[in-house]
């Protein structure tokens, strides 16, 4: 039996849409966040030693990383599906643009959204109101010079891709318009979605699928739709 575990508004809701696109049975065992500070409950670390979700169980095997448990259902089970997702064969370009934003996701556009979701947090809590001053004029500093020039590359690149794509791999849906789907919805929900129509028409067309409408249904309260 597959069994997800799932953190609410997490990384692992687009696992949850992935299991319903393939159509398979699964469990989903849930753990929630800490109200202060935010972080997933330290049973996860009886899953994997790191306690980050997603988490994949298929019997004897343990799968971690969003990338890799796609790859993992992709690749298992692909071929017995009825879902309408397309696994790209190798060697086809359709195949690089899935390996390109399959990784394109975490490894280039999470690490600087994660790194201004913590200088925001540093931004809101930093006391006394001296220190909160100071704070702020680093904050400032470093979203300037590094991170915001970084994010709004990324999201011009891919609001340009769009532009000329259905979905990340071409015409049809993939594991690459899985895994893209949190931060882009993320982006959206917190209103950076004006100045990127067709990223935000691809979030749209993402939360209008009843796989993902059945995936909301089973993962519980979910902040980006
Ligand atoms: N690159 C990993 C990131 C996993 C990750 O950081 N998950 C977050 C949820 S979005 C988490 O578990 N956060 C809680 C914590 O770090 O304690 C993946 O894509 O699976």
């Amino acid at each position: 039996m597959i069994i997800l575990h799932h953190l609410n508004n997490s990384r692992s809701q687009r696992i949850l849409w992935l299991l319903e696109e393939l159509n398979l049975e699964y469990e989903v065992k849930h753990y929630q966040r800490d109200s202060v500070t935010n972080l997933a409950p330290n049973t996860l670390t009886l899953m994997h030693p790191l306690g980050k979700s997603p988490i994949l169980t298929d019997g004897e095997i343990t799968v971690a990383e969003s990338g890799a448990i796609i790859e993992y259902l992709v690749g298992t089970y692909h071929k017995t599906s009825v879902g309408q997702l397309v696994d790209p064969q190798r060697g086809c370009e359709v195949h690089r643009q899935y390996t390109y934003w399959l990784h394109f996701s975490e490894g280039t556009l999470m690490p600087p959204l994660v790194a201004k979701l913590v200088l925001d947090r540093v931004r809101t809590n930093a006391k006394p109101f001296f220190v909160k001053a100071i704070a702020n004029k680093i904050v400032d500093k470093l979203m300037a010079a590094y991170y915001g020039p970084i994010i709004a590359k990324n999201m011009d690149y891919i609001e340009s891709h769009l532009a000329h794509n259905a979905w990340f791999a071409g015409e049809e849906l993939s594991g690459a318009d899985i895994q893209m789907s949190f931060p882009l919805e993320a982006a959206v929900a917190r209103g950076n979605g004006k100045n990127f129509p067709n990223i935000t028409n691809f979030v749209d067309k993402v939360h209008a699928r009843p796989a993902y409408q059945a995936a909301l249904e089973k993962g519980g309260k979910y902040d980006y739709v």
